[in-house]
This record gives C-alpha cells, sequence and structure tokens, in this order.
C-alpha cells in the first residue's frame, strides 16, 4: 500500500479514538517519540526510588517504614510495566538501559534534588507525585494502547502516594514549631522544581506539536502545568502553609492563579545533568546495575534449563 494511504488509515484511527496497537502500521517517527517517552518515563520511574530509598532505614516509625517501603515499590513495579509497553515498540531493554547509563536517555529533573528531612517525604508524595498523576492521567487515553493501558495501574497507585504524602504534612503542620518549620521549608524547596516537571513552555517545547497531533499528548505542558497550580494552591490552605511564589494570586478574568516565573536556567541546567544531585543518582544507578548482573545472569540461566527440561519432557 502507498505511504500515503498508510498513514491516512493510522491518523484516521488516531481521530476516531481507536488505539495503536504493537502490530499495527505506525510511522516511524511515532515509534520512535513513543519509545523516547514511554523509556525516560521507566527512568524517572525507577531513579525516582532513590531520593525515597533514602529514607527507608530513618522513617519516623514502623508504620511510616512499612508505607514508605510499599511506595517504593510501586515505583520499581511501574518502572517495569513501562520498560515492557515500550518493548512492545522494537526496542529492547537491554538498549534503555544501556541509554539511560551512558547518559543518553533523560529522566525527569525532579529526582535530582536531595531530600534532606522527613517533611522531604511529604512534599515529594504531595506535590511530585501530584504533578506526576496530572500528566498521568492525560495519559491514560494516550494513543498507543500498551501505554495507556499501564497507566491506568499506575494512576491508581499514585493517587494513594499522593493521598500519603498530604497525610504525612498535614501531620507535621498541627506539629511542633520545629516541625511545621520543616514542613514549610520543604514545600519552599520542592514547589519550584514540581512545576518544572512539566517541561518547558509550550513555546519551547519542540516535541509537543506532533505528540498533540498523535494524542500521545492529549494536553500540553503549560495546560498540565496551570492545572497543578490551581490544585495545589487551594489545597495548600489546608496545611495551613504558603507556596513560596510572591505573584500567586487568583485571576478572577481567567478563572486561574497567575504565578510567578520558573526559572529555566536552572531547569535546563539540571536536565543536561549538572543538578545537585545527577552524578549521584547515576553513580548510584550503575552501581545497582552492576551489582544486579549475578540476578539477570541467573534468571537467564533458569530460563533456559526450564526451556531445556520442556523440549525433553515434549520429545
Ligand atoms: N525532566 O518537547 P518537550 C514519578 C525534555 S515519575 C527532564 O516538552 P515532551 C515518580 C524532553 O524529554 C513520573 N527532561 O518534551 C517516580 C525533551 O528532550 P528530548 C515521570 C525533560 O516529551 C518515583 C525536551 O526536554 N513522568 O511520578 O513532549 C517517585 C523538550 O521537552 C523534562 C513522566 O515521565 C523534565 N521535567 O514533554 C515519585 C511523564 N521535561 O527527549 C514519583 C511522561 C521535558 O527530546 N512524559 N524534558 O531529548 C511526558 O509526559 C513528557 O515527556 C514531558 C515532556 C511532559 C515530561
Amino acid at each position: 500500500m502507498p505511504l500515503a494511504d498508510l498513514e491516512k488509515i493510522f491518523q484516521d484511527k488516531i481521530d476516531a479514538e481507536v488505539k495503536i496497537e504493537p502490530k499495527d502500521w505506525m510511522p516511524e517517527a511515532y515509534r520512535k517519540t513513543n519509545v523516547r517517552q514511554i523509556s525516560q518515563h521507566a527512568h524517572s520511574e525507577i531513579i525516582g526510588m532513590l531520593p525515597e530509598g533514602n529514607w527507608i532505614s530513618r522513617a519516623p516509625s514502623l508504620k511510616r517504614k512499612a508505607i514508605l517501603i510499599a511506595k517504593v515499590q510501586d515505583e520499581a513495579g511501574h518502572g517495569l510495566y513501562l520498560y515492557s509497553a515500550a518493548e512492545t515498540l522494537g526496542t529492547s531493554r537491554e538498549q534503555m538501559i544501556d541509554d539511560l547509563l551512558t547518559g543518553k536517555a533523560k529522566y525527569s529533573s525532579i529526582f535530582n534534588y536531595p531530600t534532606l528531612t522527613w517533611a522531604d517525604m511529604g512534599a515529594v508524595g504531595w506535590l511530585v507525585d501530584g504533578a506526576a498523576i496530572l500528566n498521568q492521567v492525560m495519559l491514560c487515553r494516550t494513543s498507543y494502547g500498551p501505554y495507556a493501558r499501564a497507566m491506568v495501574r499506575i494512576c491508581k497507585e499514585e493517587s494513594f502516594h499522593q493521598r500519603q504524602g498530604f497525610e504525612t504534612l498535614l501531620v507535621l503542620s498541627k506539629g511542633t514549631d520545629e516541625q511545621k518549620a520543616m514542613c514549610q521549608d520543604a514545600i519552599n524547596r520542592w514547589w519550584w522544581p514540581s512545576l518544572m516537571m512539566f517541561g518547558p513552555k509550550d513555546s519551547e517545547s519542540v516535541n509537543s506539536d506532533m505528540s498533540i497531533k498523535w494524542k500521545i499528548k492529549r494536553k500540553t505542558n503549560d495546560e498540565l502545568r496551570q492545572q497543578f497550580v490551581d490544585m495545589i494552591a487551594e489545597q495548600v490552605k489546608l496545611l495551613g502553609m504558603t507556596l513560596p511564589d510572591p505573584n500567586l494570586k487568583w485571576n478572577a478574568a481567567r478563572n486561574h492563579y497567575d504565578f510567578g516565573e520558573i526559572n529555566w536556567e536552572e531547569f535546563w541546567n539540571v536536565v543536561k545533568g549538572n543538578g545537585p544531585c545527577n552524578r549521584k543518582r547515576m553513580e548510584a544507578r550503575r552501581k545497582a546495575h552492576e551489582e544486579g548482573a549475578w540476578v539477570r545472569e541467573a534468571a537467564m540461566a533458569y530460563a533456559e534449563k526450564k526451556k531445556t527440561r520442556e523440549g525433553r519432557k515434549v520429545a
């Protein structure tokens, strides 16, 4: 069939809200964009375990420790569903992981900031998972079937994560003066990096036009960021805390909150590998990969053995 016809069938499906499945014809650029976004998303889930993993051994009670372990374990699961979704596009897990370890693939800028106090566990859950969830609710309707289906379960788990973060901060916000100050300090440090999670301004977002046309993204970076600001500006009042932005103000004419300018220089600096924890995160990831080599080898040897045994039974 001529290429133009294949492209028309593909775009008609997208326009009619029919999901694209692994064996369907798709433009090479659609495949590549999905591999890029899904694998970067998977890497973010895996690297995202590190800032919170930092607090498992120091959680203030057994209950808090159990909750945090469950959350971090969920993030590992999310990474694995997402690697599997990307594999359906014809890339291998080894390739994706190699791209991460050699610095070719990105992961979310947010995980390059340090988690300094227990309140950071609350702020990460409330703000970071809160930002992630807005983006991911939209991705439940993304046009690539395996990605959309992975997101449904991920969103259910993320909404629990966000609530546990908010509850952690709520307890601190009703505590001693020191705990209140710790809560405010964590919000101050995580607010601006959370806004950066949504990516560059629409006018600077190189991938958005095609991704919106192909319904990989259903909302733009700025639309989601505004939705997040509107949501958090209200929720922060319940904590009796403030957001560190003197320009945050309700705008009745727009029916949205106005907010101050993001430090884009900081954002690009972190994306390029020069954030406060980029090197540390990659070192930890490389170490874990090397130390896990024997597990991968053992799993492969077991799979081979099982295949040979089953082959013998059939013979
Ligand atoms: N950080 O054209 P644009 C979680 C890059 S984890 C780093 O707008 P796009 C959690 C972008 O990749 C959830 N890089 O891109 C886990 C592009 O560069 P390339 C993470 C960023 O793809 C553990 C360039 O900038 N969520 O919840 O159309 C514990 C231009 O940008 C960032 C996802 O991964 C950034 N923040 O839109 C707790 C969601 N932003 O690739 C919580 C899935 C942009 O061309 N991803 N860049 O070299 C997406 O929805 C989209 O990829 C983005 C960016 C909205 C992030």
